[in-house]
């Protein structure tokens, strides 16, 4: 079926990991023209607001904003936008999300927001290629399959207990190459009908991942030995600062040491935000992060830096300006 190959798909997606981009790969596979923008959850309605009003989604066949969602009142103007469209898709515009914290948006028909499915932890990537997977030629619906699984397994963390390495080290290619590169590699690799365990990497590419991986190690080891626990809503949190990329590994090498603070926090007054990770299994960082005016999911999640979150964390602005030097 290739019924989507002379139509047009514009991608607003979450910029932040390889969930993000997985939607746009897979929209590549199908859409003869695709298009995008990679927004954040602090600056998705004012993006959205800024395309509809320079007229975008206008001169695209469809739009998919996957992996972010945006407010309420950013998707009744979506809706009041959407239309049919003469193609096997029901409406032109569709927004995808796996997070908890979106829940609330789901009874849209645009809307397609759910955080599990048959007791399998989604992503958007999975959910996406759900959607697609009919129009996806075929010689790339492995090759896609393959890539979505990596992802949904690099974005539950499950990875981790299922020793799928491969897909933690599609998450540092991301982070060492960037978006732009990491769409193209993975797009061309689909293209060719290339892409499993064993071509996963191009020897330049496996470089990258081994070099961040020695980084990392460095960089882990430092913040433990730079953090401070502090007793937070009755939860003991370990406070460690380190550079934002290197944040989401964080958690499991705490764990992997045996610390047993029941979550990690990790402030980033650059970006005004603190990052909350779970340690202990149990604590829900979703409802920890609500009390500073966040969210997120129960694993992960983030809010803003507020006074009443200096305080509360023994914050001082030397924290995480620049981590190297601490
Ligand atoms: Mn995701």
């Amino acid at each position: 079926m290739d019924w989507l190959k002379n139509e047009s798909a514009y991608f607003v997606s979450h910029d932040a990991d390889i969930d993000g981009m997985g939607p746009i790969i897979i929209g590549k596979t199908v859409f003869g023209k695709v298009d995008y923008s990679l927004v954040n959850y602090k600056n998705i309605d004012d993006v959205i607001k800024s395309l509809i009003e320079g007229g975008v989604f206008e001169k695209y066949d469809h739009v998919f904003i996957t992996d972010v969602c945006p407010k309420k009142e950013t998707i009744d103007i979506l809706d009041a936008l959407n239309s049919k469209v003469a193609s096997p898709l029901e409406s032109k515009i569709y927004v995808i999300d796996h997070h908890a914290a979106a829940l609330d948006r789901s009874g849209y028909k645009m809307a397609d927001i759910a955080v599990e499915k048959d007791g399998t932890k989604l992503c958007a990537t999975t959910m996406v290629l759900q959607k697609l997977k009919d129009f996806i030629p075929e010689t790339m619906v492995a090759p896609c399959e393959y890539l979505s699984e990596l992802t949904r397994l690099s974005d539950t963390w499950e990875w981790h207990d299922k020793g799928v390495v491969d897909a933690d080290d599609l998450a540092e290619l991301f982070n060492g190459v960037g978006a732009e590169k990491y769409i193209e590699s993975m797009t061309g690799k689909i293209a060719s009908g290339h892409l499993a365990s064993g071509t996963l990497f191009t020897d330049e590419e496996r470089k990258i991942v081994d070099d961040r991986r020695t980084k990392m190690l460095a960089a882990y080891t430092r913040a433990y030995e730079t953090s401070h626990n502090v007793k937070v809503n009755g939860k003991v949190v370990c406070v460690c600062d380190i550079d934002y990329e290197f944040r989401n590994g964080l958690s499991q090498y705490l764990r992997d040491i045996g610390e047993r603070s029941n979550l990690l926090a990790i402030p980033d007054f650059k970006k005004g935000t603190m990052s909350y990770r779970v340690l202990d299994s149990e604590t829900d960082v979703n409802e920890f992060a609500q009390k500073f005016g966040g969210g997120g999911n129960k694993a992960a999640a983030g809010s803003p830096i507020t006074e009443e979150v200096i305080k509360a964390f023994e914050l001082n602005q030397e924290h995480n300006v620049n981590p190297q030097k601490i």
